[in-house]
């Protein structure tokens, strides 16, 4: 039985990871430290809410004595570091917030474990911290490149990038300077529920429903590997029970996609849906499908990203290898159940671009 930290739980990927591990492990415990900025929302962990096996702490990783305390009252074994800024457009705008969360907060959660763990003895020899990190970090491909393995030197070209890279050197530094048992892993795009709609494809469905510009960067042509979020928490989950201390493994889709093959495939399959539930035109009248057009009319090429990386790919021989990690749910069924979701779970969407939610969590918890 394991006892785990899980930092950013209320955010899209650290949220998912928490209903699949207390779906796979009933028995263990969840802590959610989540310091509920944009992006974290509770609403993401509202299924698990009753658990008796799923606690939740509203705090910030760079409250460093925070971290220490929960580490030692709720025996901790295991953290899992999801809590991070990942929007690159946002950290082009305002990188400092970047810096703050991922490189000081990733250090302060760092210096809590080893604080906890290995100065005060509590856990020198059965713990394990895992980082979850991106291949944002290695930098950008050309078409013909192979895709990055574990052994691809780091590049990161934007301060989003940067602070990650930053942070996963950190990680890597206390395994081999304290000899803290950690593990790292770098992941390609991953789409589903609970994804924020700043990002492509949540922005996509959601523009599209209400009749709003598809904005693609540039021409379009840039290419990202996708992946079905519960299979990243699959990988995340073999890395922290099979991955060797001290290890970085590469998780990925082998699915890549242009942006804007993406967008169409996307529109495509909306309309599919409209033209098979009529219920659909009545939920959305200003979606072009209800008026019987494409959703594709809505495409609008727009100013590239400032420094926008080419490609990315991973190459998950390693982990496939060492961890028998492979996605399990193919992209035509991933893209499916997440538009499923999003057609589903219409107040979520709703709330979080509206604003309501953020201004629930003023009052409900920064209030004090
Ligand atoms: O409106 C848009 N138009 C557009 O063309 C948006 C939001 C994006 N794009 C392009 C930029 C990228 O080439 O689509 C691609 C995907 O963009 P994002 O969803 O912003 O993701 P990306 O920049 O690839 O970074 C993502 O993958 C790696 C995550 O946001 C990171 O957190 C993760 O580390």
């Amino acid at each position: 039985m394991s006892r785990l930290l899980v930092t950013g739980g209320a955010g899209f990927i650290g949220s998912n990871f928490v209903h699949y591990w207390l779906d796979q492990y009933p028995d263990d415990l969840v802590v959610v430290v989540d310091a509920l900025t944009y992006a974290g929302n509770l609403e993401n962990l509202a299924q698990v809410q009753s658990n008796p096996n799923y606690r939740f702490e509203h705090c910030d990783i760079n409250e460093t004595e925070k971290m220490q305390t929960l580490l030692r009252d709720e025996a901790i074994d295991v953290i899992v570091n999801f809590a991070a800024e990942s929007h690159v457009d946002r950290s082009i705008e305002g990188p400092d917030a970047f810096i703050t969360a991922n490189i000081l907060g990733t250090h302060s959660l760092l210096k809590a474990a080893r604080q906890v763990w290995l100065i005060e003895g509590a856990n020198p020899d059965n713990h394990r911290f895992h980082h979850v990190s991106t291949d944002e970090v290695y930098g950008s491909l050309e078409s013909e490149e192979p895709a990055f393995s574990e052994q691809t030197a780091y590049a990161p070209n934007s301060p989003y990038s940067a602070s990650k890279a930053a942070s996963d050197f950190l990680v890597r530094a206390y395994h081999h300077t304290y000899g803290m048992d950690v593990t790292t892993s770098n992941c390609s795009n991953n789409y589903g529920p609970y994804h924020f709609p700043e990002k492509l494809i949540p922005l996509v469905i959601t523009n599209i429903l209400h009749g709003k510009a598809l904005p693609i960067y540039g021409d379009g042509k840039n290419i990202r590997d996708w992946l079905y979020v519960e299979d990243h928490a699959r990988g995340i989950d073999l890395t922290i029970k099979k991955g060797r201390a001290g290890e970085t493994y590469n998780i990925g889709g082998w699915n890549e996609w242009t942006n804007i093959d993406i967008v169409k495939l996307v529109c495509q399959l909306m309309d599919k849906r409209f033209a098979s539930d009529e219920l659909l035109s009545k939920r959305f009248p200003e979606c072009p499908a209800a008026a019987g057009l494409q959703s594709e009319t809505l495409i609008e090429f727009v100013r590239d990203r400032a420094g926008h990386d080419f490609r990315y790919a991973i190459d998950a021989s390693y982990s496939n290898r060492e961890l028998g990690y492979e996605p399990k749910v193919t992209f035509e069924e991933g893209i499916e159940k997440t538009l499923d979701w999003y057609l589903s779970n219409e107040s979520w969407w709703r709330a979080v671009m509206d604003g309501s939610y953020q201004a629930w969590i003023e009052t409900n918890y920064k209030a004090a």
